[in-house]
């Protein structure tokens, strides 16, 4: 990598608000650069503590303050924010009453990459980010292409623009971003970006769904070679529309369909690309089976028709789509097989923490005993159950939110035995296999696809789905 693009951090005061994974880089990095950084956090717990005295005692020019994340420190000149604090959070009314400005983690990244900087191809969505940022990370391995798969994933940019090993001298980033830290990167560029999907979700954050949205779309702005929207989401692309890209920028559609000209889909169990293909009115490029995607669930094809996208616009061969799918391994908790007992497979999907994410889960299956409950985040479970209906051989409810979803499932699927188990404590998972047991026949999938957050019974959804896995092999050894 080359000299750095700004040079003037020495001697400013930043700010840092959360020392949590992004404040920690961002401290680092700033305080690496010159500048005199006090890092504020509301909380004040044992482990801050520690992570307090580590970070003041590796680096000069860092100082926290634990215990008050609300008052902006003596002559503060710039306010670098975590992307978990909400823009109303009092720290940033003080900034804007002493007229500082407020940028993200992901801003500072931008403004501190090399001018011959790896592009980035940059993923959000309410769903399937994570995965199709992995996706896309293992197509460009693939075609032997040098990448990292950062950003929301939980590798902060910020480490990976300066240049620290392991990530010097890479050719491309396929970087995931939420909500939050778009909201917060007003200057970011992208190569090229995907929106996966737009669905009502942290919204006690954003303030609405129209704030989210226009959150979401950042992600397009100055986009210079393709902005990839779904075509069976229209709120995508619309978002594709309203933003302001670089002459000659394309939109490219994905679909489950048979794609049209400018766009990625399905032809009988093929991906085929008809845009990035010479005369796309009439060719298509084969780019892999379904079969080769991991697992072919409907959504999941989505995620990889994506991450082709973006791929492909970067000039990837689609020979290295088809063995970057092929290669590609989703993380746990994300719609895994956990045991197959008795003809009955055991699905964990706790990483479906809304309603959105557990929707795609239960279409995924035929004929399914599903888990769900937890903490609602002030969801509606109507659509999800109606749209589900037929798929349901029964339902077991866990969580404090239960009644929501057993009421839903009153009004849309009458039919359905529902096992309502009345139960928060972190054991009730076991009980709640035992009775999704009980319903389930030969052929069913018992599904754990909670559609609510999961921190009223477990640390979080790990947690979670590491219960549910655990709670499957009691049952087995019992058996055995
Ligand atoms: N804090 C306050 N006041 C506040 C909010 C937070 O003091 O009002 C403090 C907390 O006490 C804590 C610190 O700030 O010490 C945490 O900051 P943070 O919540 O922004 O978390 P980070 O550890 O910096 O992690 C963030 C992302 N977290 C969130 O967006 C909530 C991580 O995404 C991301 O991996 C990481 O930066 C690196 O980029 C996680 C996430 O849940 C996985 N993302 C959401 C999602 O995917 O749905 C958006």
């Amino acid at each position: 990598m080359g000299g750095r693009q700004v040079t003037s951090w020495q001697g400013m005061h930043i700010t840092v608000a959360g020392l949590g994974v992004s404040g920690i880089s961002a401290a680092r990095a700033l305080a690496g650069l010159g500048a005199s950084v006090v890092v504020v956090d509301g909380g004040d717990s044992e482990v801050l503590r520690e992570k307090a005295a580590a970070l003041e005692s590796s680096l000069e020019g860092v100082r926290v303050r634990l215990g008050d994340g609300d008052t902006l420190p003596e002559g503060t000149d710039l306010v670098v924010t975590s992307p978990g604090w909400k823009p109303t959070s009092p720290l940033f009314a003080a900034a804007a009453e002493a007229g500082v400005d407020v940028v993200g983690d992901v801003e500072i990244a931008w403004r501190l990459r090399a001018p011959d900087a790896p592009p980035w191809l940059a993923v959000t969505g309410t769903n399937g980010k994570t995965t199709t940022t992995q996706m896309l990370a293992s197509i460009l391995r693939a075609a032997g292409l040098r990448t990292a798969a950062v950003g929301n994933i939980g590798t902060p940019i910020i480490d990976i623009v300066l240049g620290e090993e392991p990530y010097s001298d890479l050719d491309v980033l396929a970087v995931e971003l939420s909500s939050y830290q778009l909201h917060w990167a007003p200057s970011l560029r992208a190569h090229s970006a995907a929106v996966l999907n737009l669905a009502p979700d942290h919204l006690d954050w954003h303030g609405s769904m129209e704030a989210y949205a226009a959150d979401k779309g950042r992600i397009y702005e100055g986009n210079r070679v393709a902005c990839v929207y779904n075509v069976a989401d229209k709120a995508t692309e619309d978002l594709v529309r309203e933003a302001d890209v670089e002459e000659g920028c394309r939109a490219v559609g994905f679909t489950l369909g048979t794609p049209g000209p400018s766009q990625l889909g399905v032809v009988e169990g093929i991906l085929v690309d008809r845009a990035f293909v010479d005369n796309r009115q009439k060719n298509a490029q084969e780019l892999a089976e379904v079969a080769d995607v991991n697992p072919p669930a409907p959504h999941n094809i989505a995620n990889a028709l994506a991450a082709a996208a973006l791929a492909r616009a970067f000039g990837v061969p689609p020979q290295a789509v088809r063995d970057g799918l092929r290669a590609f391994r989703p993380d746990a908790h994300r719609i895994e097989q956990v045991a197959d007992v008795d003809g009955v497979a055991y699905v964990d999907d706790s990483k479906a923490t809304n309603t959105h994410a557990a929707e795609a889960s239960l279409a995924a299956y035929e004929s399914i005993v599903w888990i769900a409950g937890g903490l609602a985040k002030g969801a509606t479970f109507d659509e999800l159950v109606a749209k589900s209906a037929k798929r349901l051989r029964g339902a077991v409810l866990i969580g404090t939110d239960r009644a929501l979803i057993r009421e839903a499932l009153a009004r849309h699927a009458p039919e359905v035995p529902v096992v309502d188990l009345d139960r928060t404590d972190t054991g009730a998972m076991l009980a709640a296999v035992r009775e999704a047991r009980a319903l389930a026949r030969a052929g069913d999938t018992v599904l754990l696809a909670p559609a609510c957050a999961s921190m009223d019974m477990f640390v979080n959804y790990n947690k979670r789905g590491d219960a549910f896995a655990e709670a499957v092999r009691e049952l087995q050894s019992a058996d055995g």
